[in-house]
Formats: structure tokens, C-alpha cells, sequence
């Protein structure tokens, strides 16, 4: 009997391996799920264990509220590093290089309970993109990540919005302008106009100081929680800071950064951006 359980689940296991590595089976999965009416988050932390339907195989699911965070942006601006920063997300890291997509699951600590983000690091690169869209579908929230040190990182944020909001309408979205720990950046607080276009949050961080680290969640888990009194009552583990922040300097940039958000947006600043 205990035999028998064994090779069940190894079969199981094995057919999901085998879908997992099948692309044609993967795209046909797409293109079904794509047809359905699309499945808005909700906005109450109750719901969220919806996502289990998500999970990956073998992926293990919890009994508190958890919802799917995508997060997109240009090769090279530190999606990775960013979510590595949170320790004890990588326990349980799935990872499937042949279709462009790591999934580690973070926990944090409110002041009404434990919430989850299964995060799906997608590759920013074309050549690794893999499902691209595919990774998209089901996405509750969402982080559009740029190099504040590579202009072209910033130039390339409208498309990865768009095609983020294809297939998830009306979700929580947070802009993050990463690597500010770099004296000489190329895109100043104030050129970033977007987020103000289309209604994101927008924060400056910097993946390798852990500057910021906790706000995108922040804001993120008070908008699926349609509480904008949430807060974390409890730091994650994070990994040592790798290089540390100028503050004085970081803060002047903040505060340009609000003086621009009262200036009238420029008309085509995504284009004139360059
Ligand atoms: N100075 C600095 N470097 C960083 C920071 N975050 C990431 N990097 C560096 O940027 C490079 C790219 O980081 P990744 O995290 O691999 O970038 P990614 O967005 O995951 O790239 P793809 O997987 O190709 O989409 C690495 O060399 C990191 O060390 C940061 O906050 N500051
Ligand atoms: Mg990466």
C-alpha cells in the first residue's frame, strides 16, 4: 500500500513534469484560460486562497491569505535580487528555466495576520522570455521594475505595462525605480512621470541596501486588503545590506520627486524621454 502511494505520486509528479516542459500543452493552456471572462482580485484578504487553484505543482499552499504577484521589467534591473533580499521566500523556490519563471513565495507579517505574495520573477530578457503573457494570467498585483541607472530600462516601462494590463484589468500596480544606491543615475526622480499617467504607486529603491524594500508590499497588501490602515507589525529577514544608501542625497531626490508630483504632466514625456 505504502508502495503504491509512492509510485502514484511519482506518476503524478512525472505528468506534471511532463506538462511543465511541454510548451505546445503550456500555449494551448494559455490560449484557454486567455478565453475565460477575466477573474478580478478581489479587494478582501478573505477570498485570497483562491490562489491555490494557481499554484505551481507541487508548490505548497497555506491557510492564510496569499495572492499572485507578478513582477516584469527589462533584463538586468534587479528583479532577482530584489526578491532574494527576503530570506525565508527562498525555502521553497520553484524554479523553471526553460519557460522564463521563478516563483517564491513571501511571507509578511500584519496587523491582521500573516499574507502571503507567491511572487513570479519573470525573465526580463526576450531570449529567456519563455510564456511571457503566460506567467501573467490570474496576477492579483503586480511590480513594473526599471534601472534607474539605464534610461532605456525607464523608455521600456509603458510596454511592460500594457501588456501586463492585457490580461490583468484594474490590479494594483507599483513602479519601482531600482538600483538608487548608484551616484551617477541616469533617469532623476522627478523625469518619472509615468506611474502619475496611469495611476501607479511609485517608489525608489535599491534592491542591494534593502532601501525601501518593504513599501511596495506595503502598499500592495493595503490594496488587496482594501485597508489603507494596514501595516506590518514585523520586519522580514532580510539579507545584509550589499552597499549602503547616501540618505542626504536619497532624500533630496525624494523631495524632488514630490515637488514634480504638483507639476502638470508633460504631454508625451514617454517619448520626449530619451
Ligand atoms: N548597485 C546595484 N546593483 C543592483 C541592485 N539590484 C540588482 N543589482 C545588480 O543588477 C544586476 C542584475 O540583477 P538581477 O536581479 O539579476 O536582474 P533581473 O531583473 O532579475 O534580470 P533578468 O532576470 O534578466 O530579467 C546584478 O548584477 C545585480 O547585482 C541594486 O539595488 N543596486
Ligand atoms: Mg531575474
Amino acid at each position: 500500500m505504502i508502495f503504491y502511494e509512492k509510485d502514484l505520486s511519482h506518476w503524478i509528479r512525472f505528468f506534471f513534469v511532463f506538462v511543465g516542459s511541454n510548451r505546445i500543452l503550456r500555449s494551448l493552456l494559455f490560449k484557454y484560460h486567455s478565453s475565460l471572462p477575466h477573474r478580478r482580485a478581489s479587494l478582501s484578504l478573505s477570498i485570497s486562497n483562491s490562489i491555490k487553484q494557481m499554484a505551481l505543482p507541487n508548490q505548497q499552499t497555506v491557510d492564510y491569505p496569499s495572492f499572485k504577484l507578478v513582477l516584469v521589467g527589462d533584463g538586468g534591473t534587479g528583479k532577482t535580487t530584489f526578491v532574494k533580499r527576503h530570506l525565508t521566500g527562498e525555502f521553497e523556490k520553484k524554479y523553471e528555466p526553460t519557460i522564463g519563471v521563478e516563483v517564491h513565495p513571501l511571507d509578511f507579517f500584519t496587523n491582521c495576520g500573516k499574507i502571503r505574495f507567491y511572487c513570479w520573477d519573470t525573465a526580463g530578457q526576450e531570449k529567456f522570455g519563455g510564456l511571457r503573457d503566460g506567467y501573467y494570467i490570474h496576477g492579483q498585483c503586480a511590480i513594473i521594475m526599471f534601472d534607474v541607472t539605464a534610461r532605456l530600462t525607464y523608455k521600456n516601462v509603458p510596454t511592460w505595462h500594457r501588456d501586463l494590463c492585457r490580461v490583468c484589468e484594474n490590479i494594483p500596480i507599483v513602479l519601482c525605480g531600482n538600483k538608487v544606491d548608484v551616484k551617477n543615475r541616469q533617469v532623476k526622480a522627478k523625469q518619472v512621470t509615468f506611474h502619475r499617467k496611469k495611476n501607479l504607486q511609485y517608489y525608489e529603491i535599491s534592491a542591494k541596501s534593502n532601501y525601501n524594500f518593504e513599501k511596495p508590499f506595503l502598499y500592495l497588501a493595503r490594496k488587496l486588503a482594501g485597508d489603507p490602515n494596514l501595516h506590518f507589525v514585523e520586519s522580514p529577514a532580510l539579507a545584509p545590506p550589499e552597499v549602503h544608501i547616501d540618505l542626504t542625497a536619497q532624500l533630496q531626490h525624494e523631495a524632488e520627486l514630490a515637488a514634480a508630483a504638483s507639476q502638470p504632466l508633460p504631454d508625451d514625456d514617454d517619448e520626449s524621454f530619451d
